[in-house]
């Protein structure tokens, strides 16, 4: 009920090129999209989907000519929707260990007998968007909570370094301890990844090396990965899920090419066998499993391919993506959509069409076949916007997508986060002169005092003012602070204080 789909998909709308779409939707969103709705939203959902897509959009909103307002990217009316989505889902942080309930009420917060059981995903998949929002808009708050959930999960992993697939967010107990790379834990690990390029963070990289290597050891049979107990290590399910189809394009960004593309041939031959993935797949017996035959035109496996062709250029990629083209159009493409696929043994047709179909699989399809597209940017070009506080290089590339495929320049964060640093450093300047202000008016006093031939300033007072004693008192009051000595000044370029301008050639 708050346009979930058109948020979801606006950026693809940029990406495809259709720019006067693009701004049209940015209006109607604008006018028309209200959060403080009685309405139970699923936390993760809400995060990777609304407050994702308008971040996104919002960073992305100047390349598609929509007029900006001064101090963009650090404030605009799409950063202000998604910092309200954001804190609708604050109050779901609100527990003993700092993991966040699934689901919040956007009007009353969390319900009252909501469970306490949560997916390790929905815990673990909150810094790539709440980390951006602390950084543009100066709330550390988001940050900090995403931070927290993380560092919960990682002191409640097994002795064997694993984690379970959902846990009791009050006691910190595991409730389902099946441990795997797919449902209910995927973004969890791409987040580590993705937490750590987007903010320089080696510990958020060295939590998932560290994962790496147990997954490896305990889960990797012949480049496909099972399921097993999270404490033994023992197979529970021999199933690959479609879900588990990103774990390719992850390891091609850690590097690890040769793993990825003999792990994704796997997956590719799956695809060639059903003409899709269907969301289960039992390894040892080659088919489907019961009740899980549906493809709902996930992105993963597209995704995979898209990164890992940035990396190879290994045709096979392209074959998939044309296989998925050729499937999708032939399939699923109905009047008003491209709708879900029911059942891939005979391909009959649900009535849905999923928003990451618009935000992900088409987005990461049309990525693999236009290397020209400016989110595959090298850094040869970039826009650069003046601040009040210097400059800023934007869009030069080294996007990071949220799970649900929703690109984020890392050139904003640095950019908002230097605006607001020397923000601070601008208060924390006037303080110390309001402070030295005060200190030297109340000298002023006692010096005049004992100039009179009192007594009560004191024989202590040993302070640069104290020796002005039986100076004109006038002079002493006169004295300039010296505003722009500080050593723990970084200024480079210019700084204003009370309305005067220095430059840092004057
Ligand atoms: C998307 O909503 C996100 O990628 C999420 O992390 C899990 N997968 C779906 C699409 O399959």
């Amino acid at each position: 009920s708050f346009s979930l789909t058109l948020i979801d998909a606006l950026d693809t709308l940029l990406i495809l090129g259709n720019v006067s779409e693009f701004q049209r939707v940015v209006n109607v969103l604008q006018e028309g999209v209200d959060f403080n709705i009685d309405v139970n939203a699923s936390v993760f959902e809400t995060n990777i989907r609304v407050v994702g897509g308008l971040l996104s959009a919002h960073l992305l909103s100047k390349k598609a000519g929509v007029e900006v307002e001064a101090g963009w990217p650090c404030s605009g009316p799409l950063l202000r929707m998604a910092e309200e989505a954001a804190r609708k889902l604050l109050p779901a942080f609100q527990t003993p260990t700092g993991m966040p309930y699934g689901t919040v009420n956007l009007l009353h917060g969390v319900n009252p007998g909501e469970t306490p059981v949560t997916c390790t995903a929905g815990i673990g998949t909150f810094i790539v968007e709440f980390a951006t929002l602390s950084h543009l808009t100066g709330d550390p708050v988001f940050e900090n909570v995403a931070r927290k959930a993380l560092k919960a999960l990682w002191k409640n992993r097994s002795d064997i370094g694993l984690v379970g697939n959902h846990i009791d967010v009050v006691t910190a107990k595991w409730v389902a301890q099946d441990a795997g790379i797919g449902a209910g834990v995927d973004s969890y690990f791409e987040y580590l990844v993705k937490g750590a390029v987007l903010l320089h963070d080696e510990e958020l990289m060295s939590m998932f090396l560290d994962y790496n290597k147990a997954i490896s050891n305990y889960t990797k049979f012949e480049d496909w990965y099972l399921w097993v107990q999270m404490y033994k290590g023992t197979v529970s399910m021999p199933v690959f899920q479609s879900l588990e189809a990103y774990w390719p394009g992850l390891q091609s960004l850690i590097g690890d090419i040769n793993n990825a593309m003999r792990t994704f041939l796997n997956y590719y031959t799956v695809w060639k066998q059903f003409g899709g993935l269907p969301e289960f797949y039992n390894i040892p017996q080659g088919y489907t499993v019961e009740k899980r035959e549906g493809y709902p035109l996930r992105p993963e496996l597209i995704e995979s391919a898209m990164y890992l062709y940035r990396a190879t250029r290994d045709p096979t990629l392209l074959e998939l993506g044309r296989d998925a083209v050729e499937s999708i159009e032939k399939t699923s493409k109905v009047d008003c959509g491209f709708a879900t696929i029911k059942d891939l043994r005979d391909h009959r047709l649900d009535n849905r069409m999923e928003s990451f179909f618009l935000a992900e699989t088409v987005k990461y399809l049309y990525l693999l076949f236009d290397p020209d597209n400016f989110i595959h940017n090298n850094g040869s070009s970039f826009d650069v916007v003046p601040m009040p506080y210097g400059e800023c290089i934007l869009g030069a590339g080294g996007y990071v997508f949220n799970t649900e495929a929703h690109p984020i320049d890392p050139a904003a964060l640095h950019c908002c986060r230097k605006q607001k640093e020397e923000q601070w450093e601008v208060q924390d300047l006037m303080r110390e002169f309001h402070f030295l202000k005060r200190k030297r008016k109340s000298m002023f006093t006692r010096t005049a005092a004992h100039s009179r031939g009192g007594s009560q300033a004191g024989s202590a007072d040993t302070t640069a003012e104290s020796s002005g004693k039986g100076r004109n008192p006038e002079k002493i009051t006169k004295r300039r602070v010296p505003l722009l000595s500080c050593p723990t000044q970084p200024f480079t370029s210019r700084l204003a204080v009370l309305g005067q301008v220095f430059l840092d050639n004057t």
